[in-house]
């Protein structure tokens, strides 16, 4: 058999998370419409009869690593690649131009000798479509491929790609009693990162850039109802009041969204319990 630990990177919302989910067909990584969705690596397992790979999705790496948030997950993405990795895809979203984010990324990729995979997602969109001004970067990876990750696409290809270039080595992770392919997160933390997803998706532009998510407690209750208590964290008074929404409508939509996704994963009743805290420091805290 064959195994090993495969990156996927590429600029934010080049649609990294998304692919992960769809080949685990289990969502191990929050997406959304908004870059700089992922803040840290995430590892999951996939297996089948030819081995096992060890996923990683990365945070996108941003350009501008002024603000906070990048400043603490840009570094995150090229430490993966500094670890060790036995294959890179590196994931293009053809519908946009190159610029000075794909020439970082590209910068980070080039130095490394392991087999590289280059695979042009959300081929599902025709037009716009940038992939001539990317053509020129094929000869440099050992295969170029083009893939939808949301519409599943071209994945088995892709997976043919990675198995063909890992090396013949036995499991590096015993799965047998892991409820889930998710490697570095507990159910805090993924709790937490489903509550972020849907600040993401129902929040304004920046605000999402300006909030974490901390679960302080699940606990199993009677008749099948599971118990969460969170809070969301922010950097400023009026952001609270932003979250929180008009007569509270926002915070009860994000947790409406949350407890849904929650109760149909667990198989739960889930009562979530969720309150907004201002912390100006949050981000040197809790990221
Ligand atoms: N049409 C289309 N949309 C896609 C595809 N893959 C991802 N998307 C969309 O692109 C957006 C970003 O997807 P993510 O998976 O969150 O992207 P990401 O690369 O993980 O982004 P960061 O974590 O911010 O770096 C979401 O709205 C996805 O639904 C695809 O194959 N086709
Ligand atoms: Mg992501």
């Amino acid at each position: 058999m064959k195994s090993g630990f495969v990156a996927i990177i590429g600029r934010p919302n080049s649609g990294k998370s998304t692919l992960l989910n769809n080949i685990l067909g289990h969502k191990v990584s929050i997406t959304s419409p908004k870059p700089q969705t992922t803040r840290f690596p995430v590892k999951a397992i996939y297996e089948d009869a030819r081995g096992q790979i060890i996923f990683i999705d990365t945070p996108g790496i941003f350009a501008k690593v002024k603000d906070p948030v990048s400043q603490v997950i840009n570094p995150q993405a090229e430490k993966t690649l500094k670890e060790e990795i036995d294959v890179i895809i590196y994931l293009v979203d053809h519908t946009r131009d190159r610029n000075i984010e794909e020439n970082k990324i590209l910068g980070v990729v080039r130095k490394h000798n392991k087999p590289k995979i280059l695979a042009y997602n959300k081929i599902d969109i025709k037009s716009p479509s940038f992939l001539p001004h990317y053509k020129f970067m094929e000869e440099e990876f050992d295969k170029t491929l083009s893939i939808s990750g949301l519409f599943k696409s071209n994945l088995n290809y892709l997976l043919d790609a990675v198995f063909e270039y890992l090396p013949k080595r036995g499991k590096i992770i015993d799965n047998s009693n892991r409820p889930t392919p998710l490697i570095n997160m507990d159910s805090k933390k993924f709790i937490s990162e489903i509550i972020r997803e849907k600040a993401y998706i129902f929040l304004r532009k920046e605000l999402p850039y300006s909030l974490t998510v901390i679960v302080d407690e699940i606990s199993q209750r009677e008749n099948n109802l599971m118990y969460i208590q969170a809070r969301i964290i922010t950097g400023a008074q009026r952001y609270k009041k932003m979250i929180i929404g008009e007569k509270g409508r926002m915070i009860k939509e994000i947790g409406m969204a949350a407890r849904k996704e929650l109760e149909t994963a667990t198989n739960n009743k889930i009562f979530l319990e969720l309150t907004v805290e201002v912390n100006p420091h949050w981000y040197q805290e809790f990221m």
